[in-house]
């Protein structure tokens, strides 16, 4: 035990004094093909290129009076929470749950109006499912993916493609995907928190019953439990997800004191600019009121990296302290 606990500690000195440092590194153009390759997608390093998808007619047409002509009154998939936290932790009546956001329909005007009340529930559209193909073909021609070219011989194509518009409340919390990732930020900024998949020895998780939001007909926001439909063998019990049990923004230490040697990084996307990030990289979402993104996931490859990953994944489930 003492020599795999000192395994850890060796990994996590040499990872950060030797590949990860301080802070996200930042470009002010976008990279040759071969640099890209070489500095930041082998090295797993994520990368903020400045200003490179400025010039997309999104970045200066994507304003609440244009959505409001081109897509008024279209309907179109919003996620609704009391919280903010659309695939989040959230307590009732004693049991912690990891809870899914209501899925309303609305129409674009109606998801505008609702965005500029500051009391009301929070909507966010970020439906992971490519939402941009399929829900905004009429917003297609304002983003240029060939833009995207000097990462294509390292990313396995065609990527999703996803479109997301919330709420200043709306927080995307600390979680993993198994995509690399080509986010870019169109309108307002989004803040991420990053944290490299070999800190998965700091990071809490758990097993948490899955629940979704619904509401009374007073409005009142509650947890639904949603049951295991799945398996014969534990029909009608709570489904269960391991999800990260940590908020970054107001970590308890005293609970979770390994989450204090995690060393996370912090970087803010503007409008126009890409950041790449690698997958398995825990990452933390803040964003400015309306702020508009457009991302690319790309399928990972499940190779060494994942291996070595899950192995290590493996080792701290044996609680190593
Ligand atoms: O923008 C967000 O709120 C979350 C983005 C995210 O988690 C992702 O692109 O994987």
């Amino acid at each position: 035990m003492e020599n795999i606990t000192a395994a850890l500690n060796e990994l996590l000195r040499e990872a950060n004094e030797l590949c990860i440092g301080t802070e996200v590194v930042i470009l002010d153009k976008i990279p040759e093909s071969i640099v890209f390759a070489r500095d930041y997608y082998a090295k797993n390093q994520p990368v903020v290129i400045r200003n490179a998808v400025k010039h997309w007619p999104a970045v200066q047409k994507w304003n609440s009076a244009y959505l409001k002509q081109v897509l008024g009154k279209k309907l179109l998939d919003v996620t609704t929470t009391p919280n903010g936290y659309a695939d989040g932790l959230a307590k009732q009546d004693g049991t912690e749950y990891f809870v899914l956001p209501l899925e309303e329909k609305m129409c674009m005007s109606d998801f505008l109006q609702k965005l500029d009340d500051p009391t009301g529930p929070i909507h966010y559209i970020q439906k992971q499912n490519s939402n941009f193909t399929t829900d905004f073909p009429e917003l297609a021609d304002d983003i240029n993916i060939k833009d995207l070219d000097f990462a294509e011989q390292c990313l396995n194509s065609p990527p999703l493609v996803n479109f997301w518009m919330g709420d200043k409340r709306a927080v995307t919390s600390m979680h993993k995907d198994p995509f690399d990732n080509l986010y870019c930020v169109i309108s307002g900024y989004k803040n991420f928190i990053l944290l490299p998949p070999h800190q998965v020895v700091n990071i809490p998780r758990q097993l948490y019953p899955v629940g979704k939001y619904q509401r009374h007909e007073s409005g009142q926001f509650y947890i639904e439990p949603v049951l295991n439909v799945q398996s014969d063998n534990n029909k009608n019990e709570p489904l269960r997800t391991e999800w990260i049990s940590i908020d970054p923004l107001a970590p308890d230490f005293s609970k979770y004191p390994k989450f204090a040697n995690s060393q996370p990084l912090q970087v803010r996307v503007n409008a126009g600019d890409i950041l790449f990030l690698p997958n398995f990289w825990f990452h933390h979402v803040q964003q400015s009121h309306k702020c508009i993104a457009v991302n690319f996931w790309y399928d990972m490859e499940f190779d060494s990296r994942y291996c070595f990953f899950r192995m290590l994944e493996k080792l701290v489930e044996t609680k190593i302290d």
